[in-house]
């Protein structure tokens, strides 16, 4: 087998940050220690302009090879048509999604810097793994250049079905580049059935049996691969940091409150208006709670330069004053909202508290967060997960209270549930939860992917 050739929008370089890696980082340097190999990305820096020339660095079998961005291309690709077009579509939030030729033109034109400086470094039998909605021109780009590696693509974003994704002007460009890898993994079965019916009825094509389809000289294989974490990491990390000092302030902060822990990054895809709003109605409908229940969210600023999200940082700022400014007691504050970001381990030990897990993104890929707050669990005294429908993880985690976003309602009605529910249904469905979330790991979902790429497994035309 030939080396293994990662592509991802951020490289975790080796001895940065050290230790804070997470799960998904941590999989894939370790694929590529197995395997020998490269991994290619923006080096996070904005220069002149996009180079094509990537800063090496070797650290034993493995080769990173990192791009400066130019300050236009940064600007228009990854804030504009990333950040500001392809991301809202792919959380189905059209009247969020803004499009400008120009950004649309530096998205290509960033993606064939990629694929310039790629070829260069490249074996005839590499293998070749792009992650992500940044990169999904790459196998087109490198196909130009007359690539004949294998070429697989893991979308981490969710996918929605054609009478969404069409409604991008030129969509037509971005279907035949998804065309043009030979593997494109998806985190969910149903978003697996809509990239299928968009690129067959972009082809006028037939889905064959498998679900795969014949381009007349490739076949592209299509298939759900849902992302996992190391779960025995979490789990061990949540024992010792629950009792480490960050969690043990915590808890004596909470005064014996029960804790309804939320930890997102600031995005409107994350329904963080819309939780609040239904803590609202937990406190004004269900009055037993005050005083009685806290409710911290951890939400770092992301994207912080693209207007959707400066927007929503603002509202929340409003609703969250609002709700103290309503509910506080003198000894008590309803809601601890937070704009920063904390280490893995610390995350872990706060999960580890929280009687009350609450993830009810608008639309996820798969969201790590949820099944990271089940693998930090007390197994003797777990708490209750309140999980949004519409994140990938809704399909593995089923014995959650399953909710919709939308509903505030409903999530109130929900929350009060978890609040209450007794210990032995939180430990019948967290032993459920538990197992699905140990059963497929980052490792099982590398190793899926690896496999299906592989050109052994390569299916034959008929
Ligand atoms: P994200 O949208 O970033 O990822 P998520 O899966 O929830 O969403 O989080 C990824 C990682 O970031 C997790 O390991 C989590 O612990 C960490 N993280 C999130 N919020 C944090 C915070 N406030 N502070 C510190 N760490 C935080 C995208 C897709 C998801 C998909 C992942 C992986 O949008 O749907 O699950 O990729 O495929």
């Amino acid at each position: 087998m030939g080396r293994l050739v990662i592509v991802s929008n951020r490289v975790e370089l080796p001895g940065a940050r050290a230790g804070r890696a997470g799960g998904l980082a941590v999989a894939l340097r370790d694929a590529l220690h197995g395997t020998g190999g490269l991994w290619v990305g923006w080096s996070g820096e904005i220069a002149s302009a996009t180079s094509t020339e990537p800063h090496l660095l070797q650290s034993g079998p493995v080769q990173y090879a990192t791009l400066d961005l130019g300050e236009d291309d940064h600007a228009q690709y990854y804030n504009g048509y990333c950040n500001g077009t392809l991301w809202p579509l792919l959380h189905y939030r059209l009247g969020l999604m803004e499009f400008r030729r120009e950004t649309l033109e530096a998205y290509l034109r960033v993606n064939e810097a990629f694929a310039e400086a790629i070829s260069r470094l490249l074996r005839a039998d590499d293998l070749i793994w792009v992650h992500d909605f940044h990169l999904i021109p790459l196998a087109a780009s490198l196909r130009s250049r007359g690539v004949a590696n294998r070429i697989g693509l893991f979308l981490h974003t969710p996918f929605p079905p054609p009478e969404v994704f069409t409604t991008l002007p030129r969509y037509e460009i971005l279907a035949n580049a998804l065309a043009s890898y030979d593997l494109v993994g998806l985190q969910t079965e149903g978003d697996r059935v809509n990239l299928r019916r968009t690129i067959a009825r972009h082809r006028q094509i037939a889905a064959r049996a498998d679900g795969d389809l014949d381009l007349g000289t490739r076949l592209l294989r299509l298939r759900a691969v849902p992302i996992g974490i190391d779960a025995a990491a979490v789990r061990n990390m949540a024992a010792s940091m629950g009792r480490g000092p960050e969690g043990q302030r915590l808890l004596d902060s909470l005064g014996g409150r029960q804790l309804v822990l939320g930890v997102d990054r600031l995005d409107y895809s994350k329904g963080l208006p819309q939780r609040f709003e239904a803590f609202e109605h937990l406190l004004a409908d269900f009055p037993e709670h005050r005083s009685k229940v806290t409710f911290m969210q951890i939400a770092p600023v992301s994207r912080g330069e693209v207007r959707q999200y400066r927007e929503l940082r603002r509202e929340l700022d409003r609703r969250a004053g609002r709700i103290n400014g309503k509910f506080a007691e003198f000894d008590w504050t309803p809601l601890r909202y937070l704009n920063r970001s904390f280490g893995r381990h610390v995350l872990a030990g706060f999960y580890r508290h929280a009687r009350v897990g609450l993830v009810t993104p608008l639309r996820d890929g798969m969201n790590l967060v949820a099944k990271e707050w089940v693998a930090a669990q007390e197994a003797a005294d777990p708490g209750a997960l309140v999980l949004s429908r519409f994140a990938g993880a809704a399909y593995e985690l089923s014995d959650a209270l399953l909710v919709n976003p939308l509903d505030a309602d409903a999530m109130a009605e929900a929350l009060h549930r978890a609040l209450t529910m007794p210990a032995e249904e939180r430990r019948e469905r967290w032993q459920s939860m538990m197992r699905s979330v140990s059963d497929n790991s980052v490792i099982a979902w590398r190793e899926t992917f690896l496999r299906l790429l592989e050109p052994a497994s390569a299916p034959v035309l008929a």
